[in-house]
């Protein structure tokens, strides 16, 4: 597997390069043009220079997290040929500068959901949370409201241009079934994956977060099933996913490790990280260690070894441990801490074999 960790750009993250490439076995940051407006076409200038600041910390780009789909195309609109123009513009944009996987997700209106950024854990650790009976009640609005509040800066996904309009989305998806979604996204994949095929860049779709439907909208890549009809749409080696072994052990009944096994030669990116599901389906997002939570870790790790997994790695999400002032989510030490775990058995399985 190949290590690498996600990481928001100069002046846009907590975390700076020289500390990312000091993490043992780490070898390149997943990143993005966070301020370039989703849908257009990014700028070469601004590609090139991140690729040369992470260079000089000996770090590569290889991993794009994410090109993120405009919703025109998502619902499916006659605007969505311009939106998908571009997206084929910035694919051979990103292969001029050696990139070798884009992830992106297909999650209508909402990138991923919490609701609370910083719900305490027994051992004083805060975490990302997520309570079903909240988004019961909430309005779509107030939420969007409370994240905003609770970080200082903007969530990916929760970009405010994006959800300035976000009565009028609700509005545009009113009529979107789950098919439809369907058809929107092989629509997509069909223009899509020959150009990244000729540019040789996987595509990797990220499960959606959680994996349920939310505020009445649809949500297709939840669960074993789905994947493989996602996989079939398209059946191409550059079709292929990001799995997310949090956002789909959300569910309990995903077995991720078995998922893995299924599905590895059409893993792209593996995004590895640990919740606790309680029983009312209300999760929390703990250490990776298996113990601390409801996803089999080791079990994961050991289906991408005994595939010898060659794509890249990434501890998803971490808690905010040791008082460290980060992105929720995304702080340097609990990540770096699912980093040694994952490796502790990688390479203890390696020198068993
Ligand atoms: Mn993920």
């Amino acid at each position: 597997m190949k290590m690498v960790f996600r990481w928001f750009g100069e002046g846009n993250d907590s975390v700076s390069l020289k500390h990312i490439g000091q993490i043992p076995g780490v070898e390149g940051v997943v990143w993005a043009l966070h301020d370039v407006p989703v849908g257009e076409e990014w700028p070469m200038d601004k590609i090139s220079e991140v690729k040369k600041q992470a260079n000089k910390h000996d770090l590569h780009i290889d991993v794009v997290e994410s090109v993120n789909v405009h919703e025109d195309i998502k619902l499916g609109l006659p605007t969505r040929d311009l939106y998908i123009e571009n997206y084929k513009k910035t694919i051979e944009k990103l292969a001029k500068v050696g990139v070798k996987v884009i992830c992106y997700n297909f999650m209508p209106v909402f990138d991923w959901l919490r609701t609370d950024l910083f719900k305490e854990l027994e051992d004083g650790s805060t975490a990302l949370f997520y309570e079903g009976s909240k988004i019961k009640d909430i309005d779509p609005m107030e939420l969007v409201k409370k994240i905003g509040e609770d970080s200082e800066l903007t969530m990916p996904g929760w970009e405010p241009e994006r959800l300035s309009h976000l009565a009028k989305l609700f509005d545009a998806y009113k009529d979107v079934t789950t098919e439809d979604l369907w058809d929107n996204l092989k629509y997509f994949l069909d223009e899509i994956i020959p150009v990244a095929e000729k540019h040789d860049i996987k595509m990797g779709i990220h499960p959606d977060d959680p994996p349920y439907p939310v505020f009445g909208l649809p949500r297709i890549i939840i669960n074993r099933e789905n994947i493989q009809r996602f996989l079939s749409l398209v059946d191409n080696p550059y079709n292929g996913l990001t799995l997310c072994s949090g956002s789909l052990g959300a569910n309990p009944n995903n077995d991720i490790g078995a998922m893995v096994r299924e599905f590895a030669d059409r893993i792209a990116f593996a995004h590895i990280r640990n919740v606790r599901v309680y029983e009312n389906g209300d999760f929390i997002e703990t250490s990776h260690r298996t113990q601390d939570g409801t996803v089999d870790i080791y079990d994961i790790v050991k289906a991408y070894h005994e595939n010898d997994f060659k794509g890249y790695v990434r501890p998803d999400h971490g808690r905010h441990i040791w008082d460290e002032k980060c992105r929720p989510g995304y702080g340097l030490n609990d990540r770096a801490l699912g980093i040694m775990y994952m490796w502790g058995i990688w390479d203890s399985l390696e020198r068993q074999k």
